[in-house]
């Protein structure tokens, strides 16, 4: 089966990619998988200077999934580059840089630093994650704002070279989500991630008070699937009514398995991304690949890119 994938002109070996966040920085994944083996490792969210997060406790496990509550917790871009970035690009990965700020030009200074680094050659995409929910205004602030939205990819892509794709990050806690792919499209994102977390709130029912200090949280794991398979869905056939113009989608929300990852591509997602399962397995996410192949090759598909959207042709 011929897993490789065109992510905007990037060519992929494979679909398969870590989700922001959830595998740090990659050396401690890298102890179980050999990472450059992914189709891309996505890092955690970088501002332009160190962020210590929220406070404590910021992690919760529900019988419905992973709340979390870090707050962009990171070293801050230039320590990011000389530390994390230097060393993905000495080992030879393939690197989703996944980047956040405050304010449209903290985005813009952010990416300019990491595209003019010495290691940029290792920048497979730039992810723009205006979708953190774990921020003040409930990370809303671009998230389900069409016009901040567009400002900050507009900002972003004045400072990325032509051959690094950018990728919007986006939340499904917004009234409609094509309203936001349309806006980032037209600023000029080269391609779409669905889902950020979904916001939650978690109440120990011992003490009865929430779980997280910071009270709200993002919600991951199987939980959240359909939504990202509905956020995929719904932008796919925006895409296919030609009311999004039509670029491609990276899937993340609780995908565990082969057949969770055939899931989100049959919706419309191009590449997929495995975050909360990497939680309990680090080696998840080629796993996923390994069980994807075979899924398409038991279901006597030979190419990965036949059953990107099929479920919207109605089907096999
Ligand atoms: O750091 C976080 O709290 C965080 C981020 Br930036 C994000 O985009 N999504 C999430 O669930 N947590």
């Amino acid at each position: 089966v011929d897993l490789s994938v065109d992510l905007a002109g990037v060519p992929l070996p494979s679909p398969m990619m870590t989700a922001s966040g959830c595998a740090a920085n990659g050396r401690e994944m890298h102890r179980f998988i050999d990472i450059t083996e992914l189709g891309a490792f996505v890092t955690k969210s970088v501002k332009a200077a160190p962020v210590s997060g929220r406070p404590t406790p910021r992690m919760a496990e529900t019988d419905s999934g992973m709340l979390n509550s870090i707050g962009l917790q990171g070293p801050g871009v230039a320590a990011f580059v000389e530390e994390d970035l230097a060393w993905l690009h000495s080992i030879g990965a393939r690197v989703v840089v996944s980047i956040a700020g405050g304010t449209a030009s903290e985005f813009a200074a952010v990416a300019r630093r990491v595209v003019r680094s010495p290691y940029a050659s290792a920048v497979a995409a730039i992810e723009v994650n205006i979708s953190c929910p774990n921020v003040a205004n409930r990370g809303l602030v671009f998230a389900c704002e069409p016009s901040g939205s567009h400002k900050v990819i507009t900002l972003v892509r004045e400072e990325v070279p032509r051959g690094i794709p950018i990728l919007a990050k986006l939340s499904p806690d917004v009234t409609d989500i094509t309203e936001i792919a349309a806006a980032v499209v037209k600023a000029g994102a080269h391609g779409l991630t669905m889902i950020n977390t979904l916001l939650g709130v978690a109440i120990d029912p011992v003490r009865l008070r929430p779980h997280l200090a910071a009270t709200t949280g993002g919600l991951s794991g199987p939980a959240v699937r359909p939504v990202a398979v509905r956020a995929i869905w719904q932008v796919s056939a925006a895409m296919r009514e030609g009311r999004v113009p039509a670029v491609p989608i990276v899937g993340a929300g609780g995908v565990r398995t082969g057949a969770d990852a055939l899931e989100l591509l049959a919706a419309g997602a191009t590449a997929v991304q495995v975050g909360t399962a990497a939680f309990n397995d680090p080696t998840a996410p080629l796993r996923v690949g390994r069980e994807l192949a075979d899924a398409l090759d038991a279901l006597g598909v030979d190419r990965l890119a036949d059953v990107v959207g099929i479920a919207h042709e109605g089907g096999l």
